[in-house]
């Protein structure tokens, strides 16, 4: 069993996306085990990306993240961290396969509508980031 950070971004949010994207995500047998909308401060969206700070995207990105409200969830399942990626599409929407969020509703390489976990170890810094134990269900 695995856990991994899914946000829905607040292009997503905005465009009034969240249940078609957590459906798509339940009907790939991903589980649901915490799950909540909140709005991040631009310092708080600046923590969360601290691996891309030198990045010419950095400043951009982290005013789209606190733009609006995003939905975080943590999923759960077998290699769900891979499993959740795939659902999710390349990141750039033009590269996205046929089927994924991505592919279906992302604006373009940084308004791309969702987030997920790439490693194991990302996966439980970006889970601790915004939920405690008592936030997710067994
Ligand atoms: P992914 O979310 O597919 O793992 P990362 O980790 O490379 O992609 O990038 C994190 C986020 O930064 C992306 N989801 C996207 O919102 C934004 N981003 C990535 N590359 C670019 C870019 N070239 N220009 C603008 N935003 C970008």
């Amino acid at each position: 069993m695995e856990q991994t950070l899914a946000i829905i971004k607040p292009d997503a949010v905005r465009r009034n996306l969240t249940g078609e994207i957590l459906a798509m995500i339940q009907n790939k047998g991903l589980k649901i085990v915490g799950l909540k909308m909140i709005s991040l401060t631009k310092k708080q969206a600046e923590g969360f990306y601290q691996v891309h700070k030198d990045k010419p995207f950095f400043d951009s990105l982290t005013d789209f993240m606190s733009s609006g409200p995003i939905v975080v969830a943590v999923l759960e399942g077998e290699n769900a961290i891979e499993r959740y990626r795939n659902l999710m599409g390349a990141t750039n929407p033009e590269n996205a396969e046929p089927g994924t969020i991505r592919k279906k509703y992302a604006l373009d390489i940084e308004q791309n509508s969702v987030h997920g976990s790439d490693s194991p170890e990302n996966a439980k810094i970006e889970i601790a980031y915004f939920f405690n134990q008592q936030e997710l269900v067994g």
